[in-house]
């Protein structure tokens, strides 16, 4: 009313809104009544559903406690049964334990009885055990000899087993070396005479022959390398010309002592052929007696330069083996006859050592008395021939050579014992062919092994494990380095082949597989081919650039060699010139 009162007084707009406002509040008071109504009977509802949860738990609790009571109630009953059981089994139990006594003492008596049968049976056996224990003691005595050798045999079983691996093994190495360094030539320097592998050319020291085709053409087909021996071969049939200016001595056996071992160990015609073409050649250094150093096929006859118009001794006495083996083969006697001449002049000359140069016109001659460079391969070619073809002046002339060698060269300093080259206590690597030397002549093979040791030992004792050029050998027996390069020489692997073909000592492939792998560190070049060195005497050394022929027809053949067995080209059928090169005996 009192609101109604206030609305008369307003205008109409004013009191509609009035109106509005108090029914909104009429609408919200009855909202509230409705919402508290809903939230009383909600309350209602929780308080029956928690009274009905309280007796529910009432009830379990009541069930739970009546089980516990029926539990105990069991577990005493149980208890009271056992203790019946327990009562009425003590007797039960009592008996068995009596029982067992007896038994006990029933099987006492056997078990007395079956140790007294035991000591009874030992006793029996123990005569037959000590009557078997000597039995075999006489049976091992009697085996004993048997189990040692059997030992032996097994022992000897396995050191050739190993022996043949190591064989097989630095074999194949070498073979590669050899079929590497052949390659690189190929690829580098195909029908030049040398190689120079750092730089990787080819060299013409020979005037262009393919020196090195022809110093290989054994060694390639003794290893087996059948590719290589047949690009050489077709070398020999199509592009071999042999002219120019020519070293006698060199080409004498290198050339033609290359082709004479092709053929010796082919037998194919064409390498005879060649040999044939070569040696009427060689026939130009014949103007006199003794032939002279240097010719060309312009028909000049001379000396070395160094050489002052006369020949060098091994000049004139390194040619015999294959001169008279292309006269033999061929039936043209020119060729022995001059070996003949010369040998007649040795035997005329024959006053000690041989001196190192012959005049061919006037056939004096003169220079130092030695058995070094220059002069050692004529002493060598002697033996050599008597052993290809029985030569009796050869043989003769031998023999006395030797003796004086023997006598008047060799001495011991210390351990070390050598064949002084001249007067001095110089060894040359050249001159340590000379064990090997005294080996195949077989009157002095004891100096010839100590002389090869020695040689060895020029290896063994340097930082690289290569030998100096030259070396000294002091009072004591120490070597000192003379001149501190390795050219890849072969004479000390030379001696030690024949060594290793005398006497088969195991410390002479041991020596050979040391200077096989010294070679393969220092010289060894990454791309093939092989090249000397110089500072030897410290354990890093410098390459040079130069692989020499004589390292393939030589060195590496030689190693190969000891290496394999006796019948790879046996000494009864075959003579080495001084290249290396297999010469048939006949
Ligand atoms: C080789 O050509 C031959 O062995 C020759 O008899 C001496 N010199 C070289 C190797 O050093």
């Amino acid at each position: 009313m009192l609101f109604y009162g206030k609305m008369k007084g307003h205008p109409p707009k004013k009191r509609n809104r009035y109106l509005w406002l108090l029914l909104l509040f009429v609408f919200v008071l009855f909202v509230f009544y409705l919402f508290r109504k809903d939230v009383k009977n909600e309350l209602n509802i929780v308080q029956e559903h928690l009274r009905h949860y309280r007796n529910e738990l009432r009830e379990h609790h009541d069930e739970h406690q009546n089980e516990k009571l029926q539990h105990h109630e069991e577990i005493t009953e149980l208890k009271e049964q056992n203790k019946v059981l327990l009562e009425h089994h003590k007797d039960e139990i009592t008996e068995l334990k009596d029982q067992n006594k007896v038994l006990l003492e029933h099987h006492k008596e056997e078990i007395v009885q079956l140790s007294d049968q035991n000591k009874v049976l030992l006793e029996h056996h123990k005569e037959e055990i000590t009557e078997l224990k000597d039995q075999n003691k006489v049976l091992l005595e009697h085996h004993k000899e048997e189990i040692v050798q059997q030992n032996g045999q097994n022992k000897a079983i396995d050191e050739e087993y190993k022996e043949k691996l190591e064989k097989q093994e630095e074999s194949n190495e070498i073979r590669t070396g050899m079929q590497r360094a052949f390659q690189a030539y190929m690829r580098d320097a195909w029908k030049s005479d040398e190689y120079k592998p750092v730089s990787k050319h080819g060299v013409n020291t020979f005037g262009g022959k393919g020196l090195t085709i022809i110093d290989s053409l054994d060694t390639l087909w003794l290893m087996g390398l059948t590719d290589e021996y047949a690009k050489a071969k077709s070398f020999v049939e199509h592009d071999f010309k042999f002219h120019g200016h020519i070293n006698v001595f060199e080409n004498n056996i290198r050339v033609l002592g290359g082709l004479l071992a092709a053929h010796a160990l082919t037998n194919e015609q064409i390498f005879l052929v060649k040999a044939k073409e070569v040696g009427e050649v060689l026939l130009g250094a014949f103007r006199n007696r003794i032939p002279c150093g240097i010719i060309d096929t312009n028909g000049y006859c001379g000396s070395q330069s160094w050489a002052g118009g006369r020949s060098v001794n091994a000049e004139v006495g390194t040619l015999s083996l294959e001169f008279e083996t292309l006269s033999h083969l061929t039936g043209d006697s020119r060729w022995s006859e001059k070996i003949r001449g010369i040998n007649e002049y040795w035997q005329e000359h024959q006053d000690g050592l041989l001196q190192m140069y012959i005049d061919p016109k006037t056939e004096k001659m003169s220079g130092p008395r030695t058995i070094g460079g220059g002069i050692d391969s004529t002493y060598e070619y002697l033996i050599k021939l008597k052993l290809m073809n029985g030569d009796k002046i050869a043989a003769e002339l031998y023999h006395k050579f030797e003796k004086e060698i023997v006598e008047n060269m060799m001495v011991t300093h210390g351990t070390r014992t050598f064949a002084k080259a001249s007067g001095s206590n110089r060894l040359e690597h050249l001159g340590c062919f000379g064990g090997g030397m005294l080996i195949l002549g077989q009157r002095y093979i004891k100096e010839g092994l100590a002389f090869t040791e020695t040689c060895a030992e020029m290896y063994t004792s340097t930082a690289s494990g290569l030998a100096c050029d030259s070396v000294t050998i002091e009072p004591n027996g120490d070597i000192k380095c003379e001149n501190d390069i390795y050219l890849l020489r072969p004479e000390v692997v030379e001696s030690i082949f024949y060594a290793w073909r005398q006497t088969h000592d195991q410390k002479w492939r041991d020596y050979a597989r040391k200077i096989w792998r010294a070679l393969h560190k220092h010289c060894e070049v990454e791309t093939g081919g092989f090249t000397d060195v110089k500072y030897v005497t410290k354990s890093t050394t410098e390459k040079m650039d130069k692989q020499e022929s004589w390292f393939l027809a030589e060195t590496l053949k030689y190693l190969w060699l000891t290496f394999q067995s006796d019948d790879v080209l046996p000494l009864h059928e075959y003579v080495f010139n001084t290249e290396a090169h297999p010469l048939q005996i006949y």
